[in-house]
């Protein structure tokens, strides 16, 4: 395939990141966007038909009916590189649970420096599901427990994961009987490496079964942890004031950006930069102070908690270093271009790992442990002070916008019902009587091979002018936030009349920002308490949902999006699929591709299906919830019967006479 450059409309639709395009451009600098251009995808690779699992291979089987030297055929390949990115995935989001969990351990044990266990309701909340006594016990004591319960998730080799009895009872049975109840995480993550060596497993339905299994670890086991804790740890978040964009970065003080997925060294940054030994020092380096922003996940973990601004999701990483104002970019795990060390060598950016697991050539490493918390923050927030005298020019794009993100599913529980009423009752009967006609979950990544934040703006504008009450985390939930959709007043306006009214009444944005990538597992909550709460039908696969990630790249997209149709949801992915075989053998290379929509689907009332047209992506969500709700026997769809309460109600009220006022609201005149 020829190299083809794009136009900046076709790189991106955001403002800001189409200026510092154009400053990479005149400054001579590559970028993601550049590299994706210059250098086109596989197609075999890409089609998943490679594998180089053995030394006998690599073996691409581009010919009808060809196999591997050992006889693989494309359809055993393709599972098996499906099984391995679950793995992956899984292994990513699980293995930030053990860390959340040895560090609860630690805090419970008064081993740590800075922590405290901030949120005792949801401490109390979880241990109390798991059993765990609560009463006349020490806070300490209760999370020392959870944190041993927790841990031991990982090393089990027999029985089930314990998080699994979150689920609806009949979606337990349902696992139970078709033998998919993970084990402990490690021991199914392990065993997907072992069954996808040469010569192991190879037959396609006993291979997606162990993918189902193991993406099971991440979004019933690891996920869930991290979240958990997280919560525990630094408050379960509710509705804060933020900002995003690559604007929150500031010309006057040290601009510090923490990427990556953990909270704990974050967390600790942003208290850091607060602390008087700090903020004097700062000063006495001629600034005003640190300014703390966030990239991806780890920005979304403390944009939802304290309003921390974030710079920008996935593909602004870069465009970060490309303003000439970032002092220090301290990253921990998962998602870290190793492109950030090279390119922050033009400027006077500072690029520090922090985790032990990961180090990049020529970035600065000051390790973090728990143990020493909030020394380590203030010794990488002095480097980043340090470094604010040799900032050259610098060039921040004048674009952020407002939003409220904050919306754990404990929040959306209150917010329905108050303190005394909390409950998912309005939310269930306001799909029930149509006015929201279903919920769509938009997550996941940008990927510079599809236009930066089009496939995810364009599917949540489309979705909410249909009544569908968005959720998103992540890179979507960034992409949204620039767009200004994550305003009441600023997002009602581009949506249908019964959402709007539900909005309205709430005093609801029309898209929730729930937060990070392991915080899908509070999706999974929000429509487990759905079911359970009535009127819905019984289990996620009958409630009128759809999951979507319009611009995924990574292999944990793909072992959250299996974890989503094992627990019944129908989910889409935009861009390429990695499994679409080579065009000509269709029937041949379909096998992999049908057993996820079609075998999934009778097998757990869920499918993952790999749409590419945005048009299409909005279609299929639309048809899928309309199916959903005719299947409740729920009233058809219609946005003409809603719009006439609320504001929109209050409004025509306004421009009539007291008189006209009085007919309309009592029949008669006054
Ligand atoms: Fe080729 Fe089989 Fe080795 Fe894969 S496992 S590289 S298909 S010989
Ligand atoms: S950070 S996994 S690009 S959502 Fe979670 Fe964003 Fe995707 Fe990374």
């Amino acid at each position: 395939m020829a190299k083809k450059e794009r136009t900046m409309d076709e790189r991106t639709i955001d403002p800001a990141s189409k200026e510092m395009l154009i400053r990479a451009d005149e400054l001579g600098l590559g970028t993601a966007f550049h590299r994706a251009e210059a250098m086109p995808p596989c197609n075999i690779g890409a089609a998943g038909m490679c594998c180089k699992f053995c030394g006998m291979g690599p073996c691409r089987l581009t010919k009808d009916g060809s196999t591997g030297v050992c006889g693989a055929t494309i359809d055993t390949i393709q599972a098996r590189n499906l099984v391995r990115a679950i793995a992956a995935g899984s292994a990513a989001h699980s293995d930030h649970g053990r860390d959340m969990a040895f560090t609860l351990k630690a805090v419970a044990n008064g081993e740590t420096e800075g922590y405290v266990l901030r949120d005792i309701a949801k401490l109390r909340t979880v241990a109390a599901f798991y059993d765990i006594p609560i009463e006349g016990r020490s806070p300490e004591e209760i999370a020392n427990d959870l944190a041993d319960l927790y841990i031991a998730q990982f090393g089990q080799q027999k029985g089930e994961l314990a998080p699994i009895r979150r689920a609806t009872e009949k979606r337990q049975k349902l696992w139970r009987e078709l033998g998919v109840v993970p084990r402990g995480i490690d021991r199914e993550v392990v065993e997907s490496l072992h069954r996808t060596h040469m010569g192991d497993d190879q037959h396609v339905p006993h291979l997606l079964e162990q993918a189902v299994r193991t993406s099971m670890t991440d979004g019933w086991g690891g996920s869930i942890i991290a979240t958990d804790i997280a919560d525990i740890l630094f408050g379960t978040p509710a509705p804060v004031v933020g900002q995003a964009n690559l604007g929150v970065l500031k010309d006057d003080m040290v601009n510090v950006v923490v990427h990556g997925h953990e909270p704990l060294l974050s967390q600790m940054m942003v208290v850091a930069s607060q602390d008087p030994e700090i903020i004097e020092y700062a000063e006495a380096a001629g600034a005003k102070g640190v300014n703390m922003s966030g990239i991806c996940c780890t920005a979304n973990e403390i944009l939802v908690r304290q309003g921390v601004p974030a710079a920008g999701n996935f593909l602004q990483q870069e465009l970060a270093i490309l303003t000439g104002a970032v002092e220090a970019m301290v990253v921990d795990v998962q998602c870290i271009m190793q492109a950030l060390v090279s390119l922050s060598e033009n400027f006077h950016t500072k690029v520090i790992t922090t985790s032990p697991k990961v180090r990049i050539t020529n970035a600065t490493h000051i390790e973090f442990n728990e143990h020493k918390a909030l020394t380590i923050a203030k010794d990488i927030l002095k480097v980043a002070i340090d470094n604010y005298k040799n900032r050259g020019e610098t060039q921040i794009p004048d674009v952020r916008s407002d939003l409220v993100p904050g919306f754990s599913h404990e929040y959306i529980n209150y917010m329905l019902g108050g303190t005394y009423r909390s409950s998912f009752r309005p939310l269930n009967d306001a799909i029930m009587s149509g006015r929201i006609r279903g919920v769509a979950a938009i997550v996941g990544c940008n990927n510079p091979r599809s236009t930066q934040d089009h496939f995810h703006t364009y599917v949540t504008k489309e979705l909410l002018k249909q009544d569908v009450l968005v959720v998103e985390t992540g890179c979507g939930a960034i992409a949204a936030a620039k767009l200004g959709l994550l305003l009441g007043e600023a997002g009602l306006d581009k949506v249908g009349p019964g959402l709007r009214e539900i909005c309205e009444t709430i005093g609801i944005p029309p898209v929730l920002h729930m937060g990070s990538c392991v915080d899908n597992s509070r999706i999974l909550t929000v429509l487990t308490q759905m079911a359970e709460e009535g009127g819905l039908g019984d289990d996620i696969d009958q409630i009128p949902a759809v999951g979507l990630a319009p611009e995924w790249m990574s292999e944990k997209a793909l072992a959250i999006a299996t974890y989503c149709v094992a627990s019944g949801a129908y989910v889409i992915f935009g861009g390429s699929s990695p499994l679409s075989g080579m065009p000509d053998r269709v029937s041949d290379s379909d096998l992999v591709l049908n057993y996820l929509s079609v075998e999934w689907e009778n097998l757990y009332g869920g499918k993952l299906e790999f749409i590419n047209e945005a048009d299409e992506m909005v279609q299929k969500t639309l048809e899928h919830i309309d199916k959903k709700r005719a299947a409740l026997k729920l009233p058809e769809y219609d946005a003409s019967k809603f719009g006439k309460s609320g504001d929109a109600r209050m409004g025509e009220l306004e421009s009539l006479s007291f008189e006209e006022q009085q007919k309309a609201l009592y029949g008669v005149p006054a």
